[in-house]
């Protein structure tokens, strides 16, 4: 499949997805939007994709928000529209069975921080900068920034983003927690390429199961989600995975997992 805004890679396992508007620093516009949605259903179903990356192409951003030039003249049905593909586009990220790895090379503004909170996990690059700037624009959040902020981060700094819409830059957002890590420019997209297959070369169905545990029991209360947990520990041992995994280890050998 061959979009026009965002480029496929796919190797070794592992889907590179770059949202590539670099002129408008990877804004994101309905068009876009509406290619990430059919990319993340094509991946959704691909076996041969075990673990994905989103980036932003370019030099200079992740992505710089939501596309302000295409959001000046909606009307408050056509804002709630677009609202609407926004989610749904984060919700598709959210819930796709393979992990997905947030590479932050750059600017992740309003709607680029909100898809980067979409992801599992954050790496940014040192000249990143992260922030929620719609208060400067008059509006709020439109892409869950107000929700999974909170969640990741705790209400106190979320609200100090929110509501100021200032920047802040890539040590500070791993102090609070926003990132995992921060690596040299050139070095991200190798470092997030390691840890994705890295996750590739584990059981797949573990890990599936695994993401699908943390992101639906984080909503539940504990009682209920250790019980959940429990059950998806029970399905594992129906798994070929469980069987090859610990013969695997204790016949001393690497496990060979069919993928
Ligand atoms: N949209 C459209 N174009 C953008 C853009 C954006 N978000 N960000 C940058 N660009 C464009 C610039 O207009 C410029 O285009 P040309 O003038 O060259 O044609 C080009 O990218 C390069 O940008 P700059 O010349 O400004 O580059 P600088 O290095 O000087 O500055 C910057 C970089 C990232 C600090 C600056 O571009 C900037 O402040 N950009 C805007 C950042 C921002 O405010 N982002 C949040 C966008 S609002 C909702 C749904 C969704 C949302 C809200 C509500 N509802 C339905 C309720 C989401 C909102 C947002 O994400």
């Amino acid at each position: 499949m061959t979009f026009k805004n965002i480029l496929l890679d796919i190797k070794d396992g592992v889907a590179t997805v770059t949202i590539n508007r670099p002129k408008a620093l990877n804004a994101l516009n309905k068009e876009t939007l509406l290619e990430m949605l059919d990319c993340f259903v094509e991946l959704k179903d691909s076996s041969e994709v075990l673990a994905v990356i989103i980036t932003g192409g370019g030099e200079k951003a992740f992505v710089a928000g939501a596309d302000i030039s295409f959001m000046q003249s909606l009307t408050a049905a056509e804002g709630k529209k677009f609202g609407e593909l926004g989610h749904g586009v984060l919700r598709a990220i959210e819930n796709l069975p393979q992990p997905v790895i947030a590479a932050i090379n750059g600017f992740a503004l309003g709607g680029g921080c909100e898809l980067s909170l979409a992801c599992d996990m954050r790496f940014a690059s040192k000249n990143a900068k992260f922030g929620q700037p719609e208060v400067n624009l008059g509006v709020i959040p439109g892409f869950g920034g107000t929700q999974r902020l909170p969640r990741l981060i705790g209400k106190g700094l979320a609200t100090e983003i929110l509501f100021s819409g200032k920047m802040i830059d890539a040590e500070e957002a791993c102090r609070i927690g926003l990132v995992n890590q921060v690596y040299e420019s050139d070095k991200l997209l190798d470092e997030c390429m390691v840890l994705a297959k890295m996750i590739a070369s584990r059981g797949p169905a573990a890990v599936q199961l695994c993401k699908e545990v943390v992101n639906n029991g984080i909503e539940m209360d504990l009682n209920r989600a250790c019980s959940y947990e429990a059950d998806l520990f029970a399905l594992c041992f129906a798994t070929d995975e469980q069987t090859e995994g610990m013969a695997a280890f204790l016949e001393k050998r690497s496990p060979q997992f069919s993928k």
